[in-house]
């Protein structure tokens, strides 16, 4: 099995509560929300980061974003604004090595990130 935490969870052996799935993407609530809205959507292609992203990906990352859109609709946080993150690398934050996009809204945002 692989040793990878999102492949686990993308394959049901780790739970999560899971908010949106098609054939490309999956995406799921983190488990230490920065926000009220705090959901992290993955390609269920393992790619470790976005350094590793190929020209063949990127189709998938356009669907993450339209499911980034699609979730904040139903959160119903799409007309105050929410955020879209990648970290890239541990310098950037990367703590699980699975590209992911994280959906933070809910509350007010401040500029630079930290
Ligand atoms: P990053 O730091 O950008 O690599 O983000 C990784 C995120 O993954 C972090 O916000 C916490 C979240 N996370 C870590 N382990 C788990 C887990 O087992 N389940 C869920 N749902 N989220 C996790």
């Amino acid at each position: 099995m692989t040793d990878c935490l999102f492949c686990k969870i993308r394959d049901g052996h780790i739970p999560s509560e899971k908010v949106y799935e098609n054939d490309d993407v999956m995406a799921f609530r983190d488990v230490n929300p920065q926000a009220p809205t705090h959901v992290l959507i993955i390609p269920n292609k393992h790619i470790p980061t976005v350094n590793d992203l190929e020209d063949e990906d990127a189709e998938v990352l356009g669907k993450m974003i339209l499911a980034a859109q699609d979730i904040a609709g139903y959160e119903g946080i799409a007309e105050e604004g929410y955020r879209l993150v990648l970290n890239c690398n541990a310098g950037a934050g990367q703590t699980v090595f699975h590209v992911h996009m994280h959906l933070l809204g809910g509350r007010a945002m401040t500029w630079p990130p930290g």
